[in-house]
């Protein structure tokens, strides 16, 4: 049983997000480990900029956890029995590189409403302080949207550098999870995460997001899967599920799935950031 018990569900209402949640093995994390080294290594150009995002419809592995079993249950818990995955993101911090991700609430730039939706952040490798675990402002999800301030700053994994300044570090909870376990979060929890200070790679394959059949796209057109039920609604165009490693017809609709998500993530922005 992977459906969220009562003290799961409580926390995530409570808080904003719950974490950890059990769902890969060790082995399940390390073939996605080793999945992204070897595109990086085959094809080294397609993971770079907002190549990170849509991975699940090209490469068979992203396809197989985007539609695990125990992840989708947890799912359920929150959002319900009609569950789409609606895109997918690599959250990768090297060692050597100064990344991290400024404050910010999922909800502000990407267009999807109602927020009958949860992202579902995946350990591929053990993420902690050290390493720049993610930190969550428990109970922002309660307040209304916050000002970001664009920042396009060096080093920020964010679309536009989007920041909400002035989080109270001591009220953020770090994320500490090992390769494997995930969390799942509010569409308006403020989140973030610092750098890198590790000697190895800190990796999140994140589902950005899993939504119910009810959620629009306000912005845009997104390209979704149906992962469980039904979708009465067919807001969204349909992609197909990967089936072979970088099938041609597959990285044509991860591109055109990607330029879409640039118009929705830069509506409105006269700037361009890196992804
Ligand atoms: O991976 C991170 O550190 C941040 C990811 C994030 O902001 C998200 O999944 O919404």
């Amino acid at each position: 049983m992977t459906y969220l018990t009562s003290n799961q569900l409580k926390q995530y209402n409570d808080e904003g997000y719950v974490a950890p949640v059990n769902v890969l093995t060790k082995d399940e994390a390390n073939e996605i480990r080793n999945e992204i080294e070897f595109i990086e290594n085959k094809w080294p150009q397609e993971l770079e900029g907002s190549g990170r995002n849509y991975v699940h419809l090209i490469s068979p592995v992203f396809d197989k956890i985007s539609h695990n079993e125990k992840i989708l249950n947890a799912v359920e818990s929150i959002i319900g029995k009609n569950i789409l995955v609606c895109g997918t993101t690599l959250f990768i911090k090297n060692p050597s590189e100064k990344g991290f991700v400024s404050f910010h609430q999922d909800a502000k730039y990407i267009g999807l409403e109602p927020y009958n939706w949860v992202t579902a952040w995946i350990a591929v490798t053990d993420t902690n302080e050290e390493n720049g675990c993610m930190r969550m402002w428990a109970g922002s999800h309660k307040k209304d949207l916050k000002d970001h301030n664009q920042k396009f700053d060096e080093g920020n994994l964010l679309t536009r550098g989007q920041t909400v300044e002035n989080v109270p570090l001591e009220e953020t909870k770090p994320v500490v999870l090992n390769a494997g376990q995930m969390s799942l979060h509010h569409p308006k929890i403020v989140h973030g995460s610092g750098l890198n200070h590790s000697k190895d790679r800190r990796i999140g394959f994140v589902i950005q997001s899993y939504i119910g059949s009810d959620v629009d796209q306000v912005l845009g057109k997104m390209y979704v899967q149906k992962a469980r039920g039904e979708d009465n609604f067919k807001y969204h165009e349909y992609a197909p599920r990967a089936k072979q490693l970088m099938n041609s017809k597959d990285i044509e609709t991860k591109r055109k799935a990607n330029d879409e998500l640039n118009k929705i993530f830069y509506s409105g922005s006269k700037k361009i950031g890196k992804y």
